[in-house]
């Protein structure tokens, strides 16, 4: 019998953090991945006892990449634990805020975190050392694709000043709040606003999906290597004023539809570095350490709907709004991503021609000073969820679950994997420093994110450095 080989890539991603893959390989192939984040915050425990406003501010610090998505999702949830009804102008400059979050969010982590994987740049910060292995572009479309990396991080800084525009700043925004939304409109902001987008805009149509194209025309098996199992779920996002959604609310569980409902979701901690327990819905759990639990190998806990873990992101939300996808591998996800970048902007520019100056934007009136509230909103990169009990206008609990705890959590308690360490199974790998499997788990957009080594798990010393 051939003895199983283990390999680590740490980080995995670009950005800053804290995420481990774990291969263990057969003869070039994986055969079992854990993946690990290997930092404990504890925001949960940090909100306990904060004024129930606040948590708009408090949790977009979990991140600096998808804050606005905890802005709303947090106001979400203590909208409705305390009565709170946000006017239509209000609705709308939310929209606007999320979307110049998302779009530098998706710009940046295609052109940041996955299009390295996929070109050669120059011999110079941040692209050395580089890993040489399997790359498919002419030298002159090597070039042309760093000359638009840069272009990405210009445009990326310009959906940043939208972001800013009824935001006050970004990230961390002070815009975003439980009622509604603090900026009044008029007519600068607006054209200010627009202008952004327009310029966006040019870039999406005649840099990104072009861009997109060339890389899935030079790596075409990418666009199903990779693939999830199967199971996809949004909860929905960026709503109009009258109530329908961009973004759809739905669950497909083994290639069926079905509508989505919060009670089904739970976490376990069985794997995870936590105080034991077995799947328990948000409200009912709680989040104690102990990096003493024998199964642990995470800080991130095991969401699942319905027992099952599920896929969310661009790609997912595709799929639940039964639109035509390309594949359901890395780079349909990236692909999926591309074309939602396109999709936010143009609703964006809808929504911002309905502004109205001067009407409310904010209504501080509350029902009441207790409650239970829900927040569900599709972030970046998924589903994500905000579950609040507030007592006398203090957060008496609070449970966060993120996409990417639900798209790389722990194995649960059935010893099942997460969608993300499903998708590396049967990866055949060819390159000395994994690269096969950073691309696709670089395809979820994961937020453990970051920067750029990977060492050896054996010898724990760097093998290569690549950006
Ligand atoms: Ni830090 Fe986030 C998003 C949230 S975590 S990026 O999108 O919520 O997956
Ligand atoms: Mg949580």
């Amino acid at each position: 019998m051939t003895k199983l080989e283990k390999k680590i890539i740490f980080p995995v991603t670009r950005i800053h953090n804290p995420m481990l893959l774990e291969a263990w390989l057969e003869d070039g192939e994986i055969k079992d991945a854990f993946i690990s984040d290997t930092l404990y915050r504890g925001f949960e425990q940090i909100l306990i006892g904060r004024s129930a406003m606040d948590m708009p501010y408090y949790t977009q610090r979990i991140c600096g990449i998808c804050s606005s998505a905890h802005a709303i999702t947090a106001a979400l949830a203590v909208e409705q634990a305390l009565g709170m009804h946000v006017p239509p102008n209000g609705q709308l400059i939310r929209n606007l805020i999320l979307t110049g979050d998302f779009i530098q969010n998706h710009l940046r982590h295609i052109y940041l975190f996955t299009l390295p994987d996929y070109f050669r740049g120059p011999d110079i910060a941040p692209f050395v050392p580089h890993s040489e292995a399997d790359l498919r572009l002419s030298s002159k479309e090597d070039t042309q694709m760093t000359e638009h990396y840069f272009k990405a991080l210009d445009i990326s800084r310009v959906a940043h000043a939208a972001f800013g525009v009824f935001g006050g700043k970004a990230p961390h925004g002070h815009g975003l709040v439980p009622g509604g939304a603090s900026m009044e409109v008029d007519a600068d902001k607006v054209n200010r606003y627009r202008g952004y987008l327009i310029e966006i805009m040019g870039f999406i149509d005649d840099v990104l999906l072009p861009d997109i194209t060339l890389i899935m025309k030079r790596y075409p098996e990418y666009v199903d290597l990779g693939k999830g199992i199967g199971n996809y779920m949004s909860v929905g996002g960026f709503p109009n004023p009258e109530g329908s959604t961009l973004f759809p609310q739905g669950v497909i569980l083994q290639g069926k539809r079905e509508s989505f409902s919060e009670k089904h979701v739970t976490e376990d901690v069985t794997s995870a570095w936590y105080k034991p327990h077995g799947p328990l819905h948000p409200m009912e759990e709680d989040t104690v350490p102990d990096r003493s639990q024998p199964k642990g190998y995470t800080w991130v806990k095991s969401p699942r709907y319905r027992g099952q873990p599920v896929e969310v992101g661009p790609l997912a939300r595709a799929i639940i709004n039964k639109e035509e996808v390309i594949g359901h591998g890395a780079l349909a996800r990236t692909w999926a991503r591309a074309l939602e970048t396109k999709k936010i902007a143009k609703a964006a520019l809808e929504w911002l021609n309905r502004l109205e100056p001067g009407a409310e934007t904010l209504d501080t009136k509350i029902g009441q000073d207790s409650g239970v509230g829900i927040g569900l909103h599709e972030a970046m990169r998924g589903t994500l969820g905000h579950w609040a009990a507030v007592k006398n206008g203090r957060v008496k609990h609070f449970q966060i679950v993120t996409p990417s705890a639900i798209n790389f959590g722990a194995r649960d308690e059935t010893g099942t994997r997460s969608v993300g360490e499903t998708s590396l199974l049967g990866l055949k790998i060819q390159s000395d420093d994994l690269k096969e499997a950073g691309r696709i788990i670089r395809s979820f957009d994961p937020c453990f994110s970051c920067s750029v080594h990977i060492i050896d798990g054996e010898k724990v010393h760097a093998l290569k450095i690549q950006v």
